[in-house]
């Protein structure tokens, strides 16, 4: 079946591209392309319009060529085509235009688009950048800012603002393809001309100095580690300084250049990683789902309203249960100021906050939750509380409620034990703030009904969470990965280190923040008031959390009273280095008969990571994950892991799995088997010299 179709309707040349799901520039639909705009040329058509079948006009290039020998025609050599057209050809946009797509577009002579319809240039987030003209033509068109503003960040833009900066020339309601043919009749009839965003030439007198300047050193901080910004400020400067053919020239070195790096490839294993992360192994395509029209939640505190806030967001009535009145009345202030927060920075309007409040309702009485069709338990982390809860939810909820629970590291089971529908309990581990990250965990325990687990799936989907579903086991998969990275860092600081050396290691790495300012930023407390509730098994070694402890019994809990690892300005909150805190740490060295030493960053840097991608190896080995690019997912989006690594095990791929595991064993040697028995799965793939990826696809 071809998929590029042309029939001449009238007076108009109907390009029609159906390549599902997205009608990505295939290698196919790009020879398809050439040749029907080609032929055209010689019919008695006097217009060209191109439109797509399906969701989406063209959504890029197809990302999963990428890597391979390039196979021509080229994209840029397709755009050619299009912008030689002896007539004019018209872009039809609905769904999304985007990266390569959006590019096929700024070349045709015209642009309309459905005003449902978005358009934009999110190549930057697969660290690339437009390779086919879009950062030449969008500065040509819509002006500099706005093209360095656009192809930097990468989002996609409405219609209407699209048309507001020239990128569209019209916006249609209703039938686009009716909408898209009479524009067609009326450019035929004023006799339009080739119009050619190449013809076009930006004055450089008019650009602010300082302007690529100032972006660079934003961008330099914003996306600390990776090329594609850097190299699309480049090609913008280009635009403006040289011919359009030389522009192109340069743009296609450095795009080149990006595709080349290892953080595109770590990007692009992101892309599809998280797209795979929503298919459930062994789940069939037809499961039904449960209908999800109302939420409750118990507990509303911050997490609690957090969680509300993600489903009043998607339109779905929730009931935050509280103890009192008071509580209710708590939580629902602690809602409404977070609303006034996105108010004022433009991101919601009051009618939106006030549409969003109107689906939070608060109550006191299980008895209300006999018509929810979801309840999400979020107290604190204590199993008998959560049992004697879902107890209570077993009596009060109709059948067929999914009772979830948002525990970070409780047993599932444990919980669903607790009720005589078991089938009907599942975690859902959201991370805080909640109406702000992105990451779902979703836990399933040892008898959640497959209905459950597929309607958890869709519903992460709905309230915008990027999802992943984990086994049962302590932690899942997020936090016991986090508790061996921890474990370490506490490690390196007994034996030598310090909180800074650390710190900066992790973040020069790539971390959005290290280790012991994220305790800071959480407050010692929490982990302190953890442990208390630990077996000593359980707590592990003294020597792996004392220096934790001493810090939290001398009142320095964090950000929260000026004081932790770091001391705080109690106006402004910058940080600053403490002589205390070292002298805590030799104190307790000490304490614990360990001779402390200097520490090298590499040291540190591996020890860091290589303990979370031998627990990631555990993972996999025991089931708990079902794909190295679902740790992946979870760590990007949940704990700050650079997303120019790709995540642990995508990082590890990268290292080379022989040299982690040589390293591991080294260490095995240096620190002892407790730590540091390296995973069978990692020793297995490092001697047969494979990936973790390669592994998780032949599974
Ligand atoms: C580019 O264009 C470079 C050029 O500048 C220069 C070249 C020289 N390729 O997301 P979904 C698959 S770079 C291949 O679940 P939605 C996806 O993997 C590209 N496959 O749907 C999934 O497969 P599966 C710039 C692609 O409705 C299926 O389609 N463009 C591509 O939630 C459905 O995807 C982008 O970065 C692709 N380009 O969202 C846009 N796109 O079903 C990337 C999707 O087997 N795409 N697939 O898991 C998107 O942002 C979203 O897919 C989109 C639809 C918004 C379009």
């Amino acid at each position: 079946m071809p998929v590029v179709n042309y029939q001449i309707e009238n007076n108009v040349g109907v390009i029609s591209i159906n390549n599902p799901p997205v009608n990505a520039l295939s290698h196919t639909l790009r020879t398809e392309l050439v040749e029907t705009i080609t032929n055209a040329q010689q019919d008695e058509s006097k217009i060209l319009i191109m439109i797509c079948q399906g969701r989406t006009f063209i959504a890029g290039a197809d990302i999963s060529e990428f890597g391979k020998p390039p196979q021509p025609p080229s994209l840029p050599d397709v755009l050619t085509t299009i912008e030689a057209s002896n007539k004019p050809v018209i872009a039809a946009i609905h769904g999304q235009a985007l990266g390569g797509g959006f590019e096929v577009a700024l070349a045709c002579h015209y642009r309309c688009a459905l005003s449902s319809a978005k358009v934009g240039l999110p190549e930057v987030k697969l660290g690339l950048l437009p390779g086919a003209g879009g950062t030449q033509r969008v500065p040509r068109l819509a002006g500099v800012e706005m093209a360095l503003d656009m192809i930097t960040n990468g989002n996609p833009i409405s219609a209407e603002k699209a048309q507001s900066y020239k990128l569209i020339d019209k916006v249609i309601e209703g039938d686009l393809f009716a909408g898209a043919n009479s524009y067609a009749q009326e450019l035929i009839e004023t006799k339009a001309e080739l119009k050619k965003a190449r013809d076009i030439s930006i004055d450089p007198t008019t650009v602010n100095n300082d302007l690529f300047a100032n972006y660079r050193e934003k961008l330099a901080k914003r996306a600390r580690g990776q090329i594609a910004p850097q190299n699309i400020i480049s090609c913008i400067e280009a635009a403006v300084m040289l011919p359009m053919d030389e522009g192109l020239a340069k743009e296609r070195e450095l795009f080149i250049e990006c595709m080349q790096s290892n953080s595109s490839t770590a990007m692009r294993h992101l892309f599809f990683a998280q797209r795979e992360a929503t298919k459930v192994k062994g789940l069939n395509k037809d499961t039904p789902v449960r209908d999800v029209k109302s939420v409750a939640i118990i507990g509303g505190g911050t997490m609690g309203g957090g969680i509300a806030m993600n489903f009043a967001n998607a339109g779905i009535p929730v009931k935050l249960v509280e103890i009192n009145n008071e509580g209710i009345t708590r939580g629902l202030a602690i809602i409404e100021k977070n609303y006034s927060v996105s108010v004022k920075k433009g991101k919601l309007s009051e009618k939106q906050k006030t549409h969003c409040m109107s689906l939070i309702s608060g109550v006191i009485d299980y008895q209300e939750l006999a018509d929810v069709d979801l309840v999400i338990e979020a107290v604190f982390e204590n199993l008998a509380l959560k049992q004697e809860i879902f107890a209570e939810l077993d009596k009060s909820c109709k059948a067929g409620a999914i009772l979830a629970s948002n525990t970070s590291y409780q047993d599932i089971d444990k919980i669903a034990n607790a009720t005589q529908r078991p089938q009907d309990v599942i975690g859902l581990h959201f991370f805080s703030p909640a109406n702000i990250m992105k990451l779902l965990e979703i836990v399933r325990g040892s008898k959640t009904a497959d209905d459950v687990i597929a309607t958890s799936m869709k519903l992460a989907k709905i309230i915008n969470k990027v999802s992943v579903l984990s086994g049962n086991c302590y932690g899942f998969i997020g936090n016991r990965i986090l508790r061996q990275y921890a474990r370490e860092a506490q490690l390196c600081l007994i034996e030598g280190s310090s909180p800074q050396q650390i710190d900066s290691v992790m973040q020069n790495f790539g971390m959005a923040m290290g280790p012991f300012a994220v305790g800071d930023l959480a407050g010692l407390d929490i982990g302190y008031k953890a442990r208390q509730g630990l077996s000593d098994e359980q707590r592990g070694e003294e020597k792996t959390y004392c220096i934790a402890d001493a810090l939290v019994e001398m009142d320095r809990l964090g950000q929260k009273n000026g004081a932790g690892y770091y001391q705080y300005d109690p106006q402004t909150r910058a940080r600053s280095n403490d002589p205390l805190v070292m002298d805590v740490v030799e104190q307790q060295a000490k304490a614990q008969g360990i001779k402390r030493r200097q520490f090298d960053d590499d040291e540190i840097l591996n020890r860091l990571t290589f303990t979370m991608i031998n627990e990631g190896a555990k993972i996999l080995e025991e089931g708990i994950a079902q794909r190295s690019g679902d740790i992946d997912i979870v760590y990007v989006n949940g704990y700050g892991f650079p997303v120019f690594r790709g995540g642990p095990m995508q990082y590890a791929d990268s290292l080379g799995l022989k040299n982690v595991y040589d390293t591991i064993c080294q260490y095995r040697e240096q620190y002892g088997e407790q730590y540091w028995q390296a995973s069978v799965l990692l020793k297995d793939l490092a001697l047969s010299n494979k990936t973790f990826s390669e592994w998780s696809k032949d599974k």
